[in-house]
């Protein structure tokens, strides 16, 4: 059986990393559209590079929880039986990879990692970035910004990620609310390709309507549930 899991904001919830658009989310107390823009950071990269940076050190401090060893669990098990899982995230954070995960695609990019505006290239950072900060790779200062995806940018591993989603038998959405594009649109691209389809969230999404089974819970509880049902059933 090959899966192709998504994952949002919901599924790190409980390690203590805020979701976007829930009461009291990031969403609701910062402007989006003044930190999480080409066109922001353009014109405040302090206020940008703050906001990240202080996401980072929250990050550095969390711990993955029960919903993300059981998607590594999920990906052993079918391995063992000769399936698959794609594990695709809109999260920036590395909790699934923590966990155990080796095959993770992050769509929306990876808080751990700059990218130079000089040279193109990324890197591994784990510190605070700040505009003094200088490329590892090409030496320039002041020209590297967080490798996350801001709205209007597109997304990452666009062509590994519908190939995959093409060849799944199940689709499952986990911990996101289905509000932003084009991953809110995998769900209604799995429809038209015949795949079934699943959510598990903590209250129904924007897209609920269109999964075939859905089962409402706190991720850390309702996803090794989830994952204890598929490989019971193989
Ligand atoms: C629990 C829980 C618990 C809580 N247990 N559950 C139509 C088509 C295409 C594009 C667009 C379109 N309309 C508009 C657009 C443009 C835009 C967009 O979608 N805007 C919408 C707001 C309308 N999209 C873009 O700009 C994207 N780019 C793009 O479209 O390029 C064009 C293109 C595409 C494809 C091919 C060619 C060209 C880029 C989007 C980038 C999003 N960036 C962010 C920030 C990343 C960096 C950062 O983290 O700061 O990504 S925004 C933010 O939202 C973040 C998330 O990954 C993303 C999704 O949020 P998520 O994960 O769903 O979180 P929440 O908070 O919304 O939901 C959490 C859920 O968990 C809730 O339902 C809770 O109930 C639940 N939950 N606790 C289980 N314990």
């Amino acid at each position: 059986m090959r899966i192709f899991a998504l994952t949002g904001a919901g599924v790190s919830a409980e390690s203590g990393l805020g979701t976007f658009r829930d009461a009291g989310g990031i969403w609701a107390r910062f402007d989006p559209m003044k930190l999480a823009t080409p066109e922001a950071f353009a014109r405040d990269p302090d206020l940008v590079h703050a906001f990240y940076d202080a996401r980072r050190r929250n990050l550095l401090a969390a711990e993955p929880n029960a919903a993300h060893v059981a998607l590594a669990r999920l990906e052993a098990g079918l391995a063992a039986r000769g399936g698959e899982l794609f594990l695709c995230t809109q999260n920036i954070d590395d909790l699934h990879e923590r966990a155990g995960s080796t095959r993770v695609a992050h769509m929306h990019g990876e808080l751990l990692k700059a990218r130079c505006l000089a040279c193109g290239q990324t890197s591994r950072w784990r510190e605070d970035m700040g505009v003094t900060a200088s490329c590892p790779s090409c030496g320039e200062t002041g020209r590297l910004r967080p490798h996350v995806v801001w709205f209007g940018e597109i997304p990452l591993d666009l062509d590994a990620i519908f190939a995959a989603l093409a060849e799944a038998d199940l689709f499952v959405a986990i911990g996101t609310s289905g509000s932003v594009y084009p991953a809110a649109g995998f769900v209604a691209e799995a429809r038209a390709l015949g795949i079934r389809t699943c959510e598990i969230n903590l209250e129904p999404s924007d897209n609920a309507a269109l999964f075939d089974e859905r089962r409402y819970g706190r991720a850390s509880e309702a996803v090794p549930a989830f994952v204890e049902a598929v490989l019971a059933a193989r």
